[in-house]
C-alpha cells in the first residue's frame, strides 16, 4: 500500500482527536495534531510557545506563516503514512500544503454546534500527551488523573464558554473554502453524526479499504 497523506477536518470539539485516536489504534498511521504541538510548546515555554500562547488561549488562529513553517518542518520527519489533525484550517494553509504533498484523503467530520458546546464543558486533557477525556463519555479511571501516567488532568484555557464561541465563529468563517478546495480535488469524504460512536460506525468500514490494518 502507498503511504497515505490524510487530513481530518471538523469544528473545534467535533471529535477530531477522539476519532484520530481510534484510527491510530486500528490502522498503521501516524497522528499529527497541530493543536497538541502548539500546547506542548506553550507548556514548555519555548520561543514558539511564547509567540502563539495568546492566540491559542483566546481561540484565535495562529498566523498562517507560523503554522505553515511549523507543519512543513514536522512533516519532513515522517516517511510513514500520516493523518493531520487541526491543519490546514484556512485556504492559504491548504494551498501551501498542497504545493508540497499530494493529499490522498480528507475526512470531514460534521457535528451540530449545540452538541459541541455541551461537550467542551466536560473535556479534561493530559497536556504532555494530548490524551483527551470527557466526563460521562470517556471518563478517566481515577477522576482528575491520566490513565497511563497518573498525572493531573487539566481543562483547556480555550474551553471557556466565551472562547469556545470565538473558536466556532472562526471555524464557520474559514472552513468552507478549505472543504471546497479538497472537494474539488476529489478526496473529501464527509461523516456526520451527533456522537463519535455514530461517526466511527460509518468511518471504520470505509477506512478498511483505505488504510493498512494493525496486526
Ligand atoms: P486544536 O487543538 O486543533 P480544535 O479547536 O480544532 O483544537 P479540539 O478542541 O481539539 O479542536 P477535537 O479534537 O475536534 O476538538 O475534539 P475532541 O477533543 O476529540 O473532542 C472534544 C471533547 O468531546 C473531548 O472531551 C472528547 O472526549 C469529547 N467527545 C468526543 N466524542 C464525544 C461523544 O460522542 N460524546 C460525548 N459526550 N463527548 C465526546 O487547536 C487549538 C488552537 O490552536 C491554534 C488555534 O489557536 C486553535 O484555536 N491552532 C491553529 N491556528 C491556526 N492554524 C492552525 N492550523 C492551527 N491549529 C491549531
Ligand atoms: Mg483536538
Amino acid at each position: 500500500m502507498n503511504h497515505v497523506r490524510s487530513i481530518i477536518l471538523g469544528a473545534p470539539g467535533s471529535g477530531k482527536g477522539t476519532i484520530s485516536d481510534r484510527i491510530i489504534k486500528n490502522f498503521v498511521i501516524k497522528h499529527i495534531s497541530s493543536g497538541d504541538i502548539l500546547r506542548s510548546n506553550i507548556a514548555n515555554k519555548t520561543d514558539l510557545g511564547k509567540t502563539v500562547s495568546s492566540y491559542v488561549s483566546s481561540g484565535m488562529l495562529v498566523p498562517d506563516e507560523v503554522m505553515n513553517t511549523l507543519i512543513q518542518n514536522e512533516l519532513t520527519q515522517y516517511k510513514e503514512s500520516w493523518l493531520l489533525d487541526g491543519y490546514p484550517r484556512t485556504l492559504p494553509q491548504a494551498q501551501k500544503l498542497a504545493e508540497s504533498v499530494d493529499i490522498t484523503l480528507v475526512i470531514n467530520l460534521v457535528v451540530p454546534f449545540n452538541v459541541i458546546i455541551d461537550r467542551l464543558k466536560s473535556r479534561w486533557i493530559h497536556e504532555p500527551s494530548g490524551r483527551v477525556y470527557n466526563i460521562g463519555f470517556n471518563d478517566p479511571k481515577v477522576p482528575g488523573l491520566d490513565d497511563i501516567t497518573n498525572e493531573k488532568l487539566v481543562q483547556r484555557e480555550d474551553d471557556k464558554p466565551a472562547v469556545v464561541q470565538n473558536r466556532l465563529n472562526t471555524y464557520a468563517t474559514n472552513a468552507n473554502p478549505v472543504i471546497e478546495f479538497f472537494k474539488a480535488k476529489g478526496v473529501l469524504e464527509t461523516f456526520q453524526g451527533e456522537s463519535s460512536n455514530e461517526i466511527w460506525k460509518k468511518l471504520y468500514p470505509f477506512l478498511c479499504h483505505k488504510l493498512e490494518k494493525r496486526a
